[in-house]
């Protein structure tokens, strides 16, 4: 079985990300989209609520799971027997840190990384920046699913600070 990881934050999940899972799910039988658990980073929103999120997001991918992940994500594939890290790349200046990522993943685990050009529709599309306008009220429904958008609508109701 041809098994590929989409790993990331997801704090939350954004258009983009669900555009590059949609496009891996076709050339992989299976795909794994992997939560990394970060102690030192509290997020928006809780890892389960992002699994939460992202579960009902790609209910319409069947070859498509959700999982969370602590430490180093080849040692999450060599578990799972994943082969392939599928990321996307937005500009640039994403494919410079990424590449430093995928010379190390390989080396540390045989794990090899394929990249795959944003959809222009999203190349400015990020979790911070969705955060940060739907903190002020901006309106981030082109960019996310109606889920996401409803739980950060619910999430900054309370007080803009
Ligand atoms: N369009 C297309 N793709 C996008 C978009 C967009 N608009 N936004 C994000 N993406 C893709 C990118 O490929 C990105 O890498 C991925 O989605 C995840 O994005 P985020 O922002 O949710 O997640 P990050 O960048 O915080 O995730 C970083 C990882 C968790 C992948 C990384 O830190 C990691 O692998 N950590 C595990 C520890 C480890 O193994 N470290 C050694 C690495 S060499």
């Amino acid at each position: 079985m041809r098994r590929a990881v989409c790993p990331g934050s997801f704090d939350p999940v954004t258009n983009g990300h669900l555009d590059i899972v949609g496009r891996a799910s076709k050339m992989f039988d299976e795909v794994v989209v992997a939560v990394l658990i970060n102690q030192s980073k509290a997020g928006l929103f809780t890892v389960d609520e992002r699994l939460e999120m992202l579960a009902e997001v790609t209910a319409p991918y069947a070859n498509v799971r959700v999982d969370a992940f602590q430490g180093l994500l080849v040692d999450f594939c060599h578990a799972n027997e994943i082969t392939a890290i599928v990321k996307g790349v937005r500009v640039a200046s994403d494919f410079d840190y990424e590449l430093q990522m995928a010379q190390m993943n390989l080396g540390l685990g045989g794990i090899e990384t394929l990249f795959m050009p944003t959809n222009p529709k999203f190349s400015f599309v990020s979790s911070s920046l969705i955060k940060e306008v739907a903190k002020w009220g901006g309106d981030v429904s082109p960019h996310v699913p109606d889920l996401v958008a409803n739980r950060l609508q619910e999430r900054f109701a309370s007080g803009r600070d």
